[in-house]
């Protein structure tokens, strides 16, 4: 496998009109994840990925899982609990500058993974291992399953790459902080979003943020930074990458994940960072003309067309 990920995947709600949700009529069922986001993304790239989770042997797991499976993502990992339910969380658009989202994740199936979950050959296998910061959110024991994944990857040489992933809903200010901040330490590449960098180290410029993420041991740090582009610093280089112009965002949501398949996929490909940091620009801004959290990401011949358009 290129790469791995372990994560919850739920279905994501969206009411078929814009504006406050208790105005819905009809709801939209879409599956939503960070982990299977960019996972999914890569998979369109041509890249192998296998995703690691838990569901419930319900129809909404059983929709979760046709879809994933169906974008060509690995799911012999993937175990279905009949005595829990697949997680739900609901997404109002009020306008693109304007989404709230509701979950209703509580003691999901995912939520009870634990580190017996883990393949070790399976992990130590892959050429990177992709965490986010919301699955050590989700409970005790998936925070245990991320912390032991991290060793068998770091056993085998596997490059750990690590989105934030910020969620205030899921966990206390001082839990989350320190969590994260362990798990920086023992991380390869991390991709803070701006604010996400602001909240773990009371910083918000972003050569700062990055920097600390390497003063912390990491090799590269991204920094992710909207409509600005990103910035990039390893030990030794660092640079800015514009973004690329979105002429209307339609759904923001999966930004970042699209923002995490382009960089991955870049050095997959073995672009320099530059190049790869650029092609995470682009796919994380195609993916916000689209609804959905990972419909917008692009195959190869998408992502060719919106390079040659921009002339980059
Ligand atoms: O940071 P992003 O907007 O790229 O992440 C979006 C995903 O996993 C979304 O699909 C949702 O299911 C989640 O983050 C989450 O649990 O919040
Ligand atoms: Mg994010």
């Amino acid at each position: 496998m290129d790469v791995i990920a372990i994560g919850e995947t739920m279905i994501s709600l969206t009411p078929g009109s814009r504006g406050l949700m208790r105005n819905a009529t009809s709801f939209i069922p879409k599956i939503a994840g960070a982990e299977t986001n960019t996972l999914i993304g890569l998979s369109r790239l041509g890249h192998q990925t296998g995703w690691v989770s838990q569901l419930g042997d319900d129809e909404l797991g059983a929709m979760v899982l046709k879809e994933v499976r169906g974008e060509g993502v690995d799911t012999t990992y993937v175990k279905l609990d009949s005595t829990k339910n697949t997680g739900v969380f609901f997404k109002e658009i009020a306008d693109s500058s304007d989404v709230r989202v509701f979950y209703y994740r509580k003691k999901s199936a995912a939520s009870f993974m634990n580190p017996e979950i883990l393949n070790e050959s399976y992990i130590a296998n892959a050429k990177y291992l992709f965490i986010s910061g919301i699955t050590p959110a989700i409970s005790k024991t998936c925070r245990k399953t991320i912390f032991r994944a991290i060793q068998i990857a770091q056993e085998n040489d596997v490059q750990i790459v690590f989105d934030p992933n910020v969620r205030r809903k899921l966990w206390e200010e001082k839990e989350a902080k320190e969590t994260l901040l362990q798990i920086i330490e023992q991380s390869d590449i991390i991709l803070p979003g701006k604010n996400e960098g602001k909240f773990i180290f009371g910083d918000e410029n972003c050569e700062q943020i990055g920097k600390a993420c390497i003063k912390l041991g990491a090799k590269l740090a991204v920094v992710k930074l909207g409509d600005q582009g990103a910035y990039f610093t390893t030990k030794n280089s660092e640079g800015y990458v514009p973004a690329y112009p979105v002429p209307k965002v339609i759904d923001p949501v999966g930004a970042g994940d699209a923002f995490a398949t382009g960089l991955l996929s870049g050095l997959l490909d073995k672009l320099s960072i530059k190049d790869a940091v650029d092609r995470a620009c682009l796919t994380g801004a195609i993916a916000t003309t689209f609804t959905g959290d990972y419909e917008g990401l692009p195959d190869r011949k998408l992502l060719q067309q919106y390079k040659k358009i921009e002339n980059r």
